[in-house]
């Protein structure tokens, strides 16, 4: 039986790409719901052909999943391009350390991208990206003008799946057309979009890159939530923080409250950026409240399970 990877998925239909032989429209047999699994894009799939002329199958197994991504849902991400512009709109550095969050705790390889260094008159690049170059991340400089960034861009998506993430009217769209050379994406300004009140809300799509690989658009998030991170385990999910943990007085150190914190005299150093970790100190205590209202709800004040 052939196998694909499933590139969209609309209303109960799945478009599976095979290699050298273009896109077959796929069902998903009944098991699958009864299972209460439900094939995502991205997903390797292997499919028996209904309509060899009319190119239709039918979905008989999906491969293990090497992630899942609720937020686009797509399944076998390897790889997320943070994108931020340096200017217009401003970058919001926290929904970018939440998007970074969520790449590590799905074990999945992030870059940032700073776009639209055009608009960029002073040093304000260099500032957004060295705390991001400290923590181990590449950056990649791009803008609608460039041609080097862009190629380190290009090659960074070669071979894998990656998903653009980000404030929307930083670029995403822009970007990836430039990278397909076509429009395949609607773009627009900011305040058109704000205007129309119009949001690029579809269906989650992989691209098939010229130079290999798959990558998916994301429209701009106007809210972005860590989904099932525990606040006691966000630590271990900046890589910066890492070498300076043992450092720590006390075991099981919070990094926010403790004296003598291995992390807090980083800090102190300008070994881990003071913003970076202004906004860890606001997610933990974010998180830790969440956790605290949760067990409140069901009785059991103080107490963790695994759930
Ligand atoms: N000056 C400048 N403008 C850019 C650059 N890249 C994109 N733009 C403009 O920024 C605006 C927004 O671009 P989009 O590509 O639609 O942004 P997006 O991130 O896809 O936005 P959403 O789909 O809403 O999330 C458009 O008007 C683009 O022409 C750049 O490098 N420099
Ligand atoms: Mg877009
Ligand atoms: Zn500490």
């Amino acid at each position: 039986m052939p196998s694909g990877i499933i590139i969209r998925g609309i209303a109960g239909f799945y478009y599976v790409a095979v290699k050298d032989d273009g896109v077959y429209e796929c069902r998903a047999r009944g098991i699958f719901r009864k299972k209460g699994l439900t094939p995502l894009t991205g997903d390797r799939v292997i499919f028996s052909v209904t309509d060899p002329a009319g190119k239709k199958g039918n979905i008989e197994e999906i491969e293990e999943r090497s992630s899942v991504l609720v937020r686009p849902a797509v399944a076998n991400v390897d790889q997320v391009i943070a994108v931020i512009a340096a200017r217009s709109p401003d970058p919001d550095m926290m929904l970018l350390d939440k998007i970074l969050v969520t790449a590590e705790d799905k074990g999945i390889r992030a870059v940032v991208c700073i776009n639209k260094i055009d608009l960029d008159e002073g040093d304000r690049r260099t500032r957004l990206k060295e705390p991001y170059t400290k923590a181990g991340y590449d950056v990649i400089e791009t803008s609608i003008h460039d041609t080097e960034g862009f190629s380190r861009l290009k090659e960074a998506l070669e071979g894998h799946i990656s998903v653009f993430a980000g404030q929307s009217g930083v670029g995403k769209s822009t970007l990836l057309n430039r990278i397909m050379d076509t429009v395949v994406m609607k773009t627009g300004s900011v305040s058109e979009k704000i205007d129309r009140g119009r949001h690029t809300t579809r269906h989650a799509e992989l691209m098939e890159l010229p130079g290999g690989g798959y990558l998916v658009d994301t429209p701009g998030f106007s809210s972005y939530e860590l989904m099932g991170i525990e606040y006691d385990r966000l630590q271990y999910l900046y890589p910066e923080f890492t070498e300076h943990i043992p450092k720590c007085r006390f075991t099981g150190c919070s990094h926010v409250f403790e004296a003598d914190c291995g992390v807090k005299e980083a800090v102190g150093e300008g070994l881990i950026e003071k913003g970076r970790y202004a906004r860890f100190t606001e997610l933990y205590k974010a998180l830790k409240q969440e956790d605290e209202a949760k067990y409140r709800k069901s009785g059991r004040k103080g107490m963790k399970t695994n759930d």
